[in-house]
This record gives structure tokens, sequence and C-alpha cells, in this order.
């Protein structure tokens, strides 16, 4: 069966950040994001302003990062408006309601006033997302809730992925959608992203595990997730954004047929 297109999902939703988000994925013909894991303020900004034309969604773990500063922050926001992306700290929240809801909004990153998109892990219970949402909801902000993983090996399976759905359910004020491999309900318009994307390797000899963009949308994701398939060591970065985007967007096209 066909499924709908970003832009007619933007127009039911009713999560105003994933509406915003839907939109965008739309006007910029891309569900590409880039998964930007280095440790310098300068080569994030450079990834960011590069790969900007290519993306909608710039993820960060923002903790790698050694020179991390407020001018950071305001000028990847500039970048991102410039450029029409969307920002995505993976932060992988994983503690209970009070305490991340202070890792969020304050400590040194301040990441619930900057971040569009973050996520967190059900393993708490639902506490965790309530805790979340009172700092990130007031700003409009949205979360993903962590359902699988692509690494090998990993506990998100079975009955720990359908509690996760049914806490995502419950949430929609704040819930936007999943990190998965794959759809998981059609009980509510989520969004789906997918790391352990890659066109030329398998593996990464740490538990990572790739499949192509081809095969994540045909699987019902939404987003496909790259970072070294794209700046790893001898890429030529743009060219693989291109190339991933393409990839992706073609993907994207064919399950709408
Ligand atoms: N990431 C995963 N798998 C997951 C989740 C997050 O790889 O299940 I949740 C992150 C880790 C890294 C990026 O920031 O996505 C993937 O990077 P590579 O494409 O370089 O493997």
């Amino acid at each position: 069966m066909p499924r709908p297109s970003y832009g007619e999902r933007a127009k039911n939703q009713k999560n105003p950040l994933a509406q915003g988000f839907l939109e965008l994925m739309e006007r910029k013909q891309s569900n590409l994001s880039v998964a930007a894991d280095v440790s310098s303020k300068a080569e994030l900004l450079e990834l960011a302003n590069v790969l900007g034309p290519y993306i909608c969604l710039f993820k960060t773990h923002i903790d790698i990062v050694e020179d991390f500063d407020q001018d950071l922050v305001d000028q990847l926001t500039a970048l991102a408006k410039k450029h029409d992306f969307f920002i995505f700290e993976d932060r992988k929240f994983a503690d209970i309601g009070n305490t991340v809801r202070l890792q969020y909004e304050k400590g040194v990153y301040h990441i619930a006033d900057w971040a569009h998109i973050t996520n967190a892990h059900p393993i708490p219970g639902p506490g965790i997302i309530t805790g979340l949402a009172s700092a990130g909801v007031p700003r409009g902000r949205g979360l993903l809730l962590l359902a699988e993983m692509s690494s090998a090996g990993s506990l998100a399976t079975g009955t720990y992925t359908q509690s996760t759905i049914d806490m995502a359910l419950a949430h929609p004020e704040f819930v936007i959608g999943f990190v998965a491999s794959r759809r998981l309900t059609d009980q509510a318009d989520f969004l789906y992203m997918s790391p352990g994307i890659g066109l030329d390797v398998k593996g990464d000899g740490h538990g990572q595990q790739y499949r192509t963009p081809a095969q994540a949308i045909e699987g019902g994701s939404d987003v496909v997730i790259v970072g070294r398939g794209i700046y790893g060591p001898g890429k030529d970065r743009v060219a693989e954004a291109k190339r991933y985007r393409e990839a992706s967007w073609a993907a994207y096209l064919t399950s709408l047929e």
C-alpha cells in the first residue's frame, strides 16, 4: 500500500514540532540526517555549514566537543536557520524524571534551549517523559524514544520495544517518534529515525550494524541517519551527502507509489 507523503502527514499532525519537521522535509526534499560525531567546535560548525544544504536534521553529541562554548550553540542555531535544518541532540537520557529534567535544562549544555529534538531511553518508565516534557513542552521541543538500537546484541527488543510504544502513545504532547529500525505502530503517526546506515560497509568492528537507506525506508523509516559513511576517512563529504540524500529520497518516492 502506498504511504502518504511527508507533506500530507504534516497536515494531519497535531504535534507542532513534528508538523514543522515534516513540512521542512517536504520543502527541502531531504530525509537525510547527518550524525556529526566530531570532537571540535570548528569541525562541528564546518560540517553543519558544508552539509547543511542537503540535510533535514543535524544530529549532535554535544558532550564529545572538547572546546564547547555558548558561541558554538549560537553559530549552530544560525546555521540551522540559514540552511533550514533542525537540530537533534542525541543525548539518550536514562535517569529518573527529576534528574533528566535538570540534565536537559541546566548544566553546561542547556540542551532544552537549542535542540529541537532530543531522545531518551524508556528504561526508567514514563516519569522520564514527564520530567523531560516539563522543560521541553514550554519550549516547543520534541522527544524520540529509543525503541530499538542498531548495535549488535541490543537489549531493546520484544516486550521492551512494545512497552516503549505504549509509553509514546500516552504522551502525544511531547513524544514525536522513535529511534527504531522500522515502523512500529499505526495507532498514531510517529516519526521513525534510523541510524546504522551505510552504503559501502556492513559494520564498524564495535557492534554497529549498517543497512542501506533503501532497506531502512522500505521498513518504514522516515529519516535516515548517517555518520562516518559521509565524513569518514578519505570521504568527499559533499559528494557522499548528495549520494545518501539521493538514495534516501529515491527510496521515499518509491514508498509513495
Ligand atoms: N546511534 C546509532 N545507533 C543507535 C542509536 C544511535 O548508531 O541505535 I539510538 C548513533 C551513534 C552515532 C550515529 O552518533 O548514530 C551513527 O554513526 P555512524 O553512521 O558513523 O555509525
